[in-house]
């Protein structure tokens, strides 16, 4: 059978260092040569707006920003915290609900908001919520593909632990009795939405 990629090498079109980091050892796993926005040169950095409406259609956003300046395979992620109780807020609008800062910032006070926002919810029941990863990869031949992965859990009263980035220290996985931020990087990497998404990608490319 033809392999669907001539190289095992891929562009990360992120900014974000958690997400490098995570995808860098997933994709390192499977044997992939991984680059990020920070191996480029600083006058062909990529920049856009993340003004669509779903994870799939920000991460295309990213994934087609950096296609044409850079040549190989292309992976875009977007991600969030979809929390049923707060209608899916802050979904889509994760890395930014608290204003324009930039993480770590960003993340000291999402994760207030988050708190703040759920502070009438006690019970795990009621403050049940999911990650979302979408990954659009971009091929060598410029074909576009989508792959989705989630991580269900709750959010707990108050922040827990160090590790991890964003929302991980106000994200209890289901099936444990502790958070991301708590869990450290290995674990996270076998069973994150990420993780997850990345599998999907990996069948792709194997079937
Ligand atoms: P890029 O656009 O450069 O990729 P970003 O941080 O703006 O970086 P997103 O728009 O996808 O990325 O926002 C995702 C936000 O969701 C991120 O900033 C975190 O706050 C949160 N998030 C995503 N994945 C997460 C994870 O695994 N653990 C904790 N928080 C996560």
């Amino acid at each position: 059978m033809k392999p669907k990629t001539n190289t095992k090498s891929i562009y990360l079109a992120t900014y974000n260092q958690g997400k490098i980091k995570e995808l860098s050892a997933l994709l390192a796993a499977e044997g992939w040569q991984v680059k990020s926005l920070h191996d480029l040169p600083a006058e062909i950095q990529p920049t856009w707006i993340e003004d669509g409406d779903t994870f799939q259609a920000n991460a295309l956003i990213k994934a087609r920003s950096l296609k044409g300046l850079v040549k190989g395979n292309i992976l875009a992620d977007d991600s969030g915290l979809v929390v049923p109780a707060l209608d899916g807020a802050p979904g889509v609008y994760s890395a930014r609900w608290s204003g324009d800062q930039e993480a770590p910032d960003a993340d000291v006070k999402n994760n207030q908001k988050l708190l703040q926002e759920l502070s009438s919810c006690k019970t795990p029941e009621e403050r049940q919520a999911y990650f979302v990863c979408s990954l659009a990869f971009i091929d060598e031949q410029g074909e576009e593909h989508f792959f989705e992965g989630t991580c269900h859990g709750h959010v707990p009263m108050k922040l827990q632990g160090q590790g991890g980035f964003g929302y991980d220290p106000l994200f209890i996985p289901k099936g444990h009795t502790v958070t991301l931020a708590e869990l450290g990087s290995t674990e996270k990497n076998r069973i994150s939405h990420r993780f997850h998404a990345l599998q999907q990608l990996h069948a792709y490319l194997t079937s």
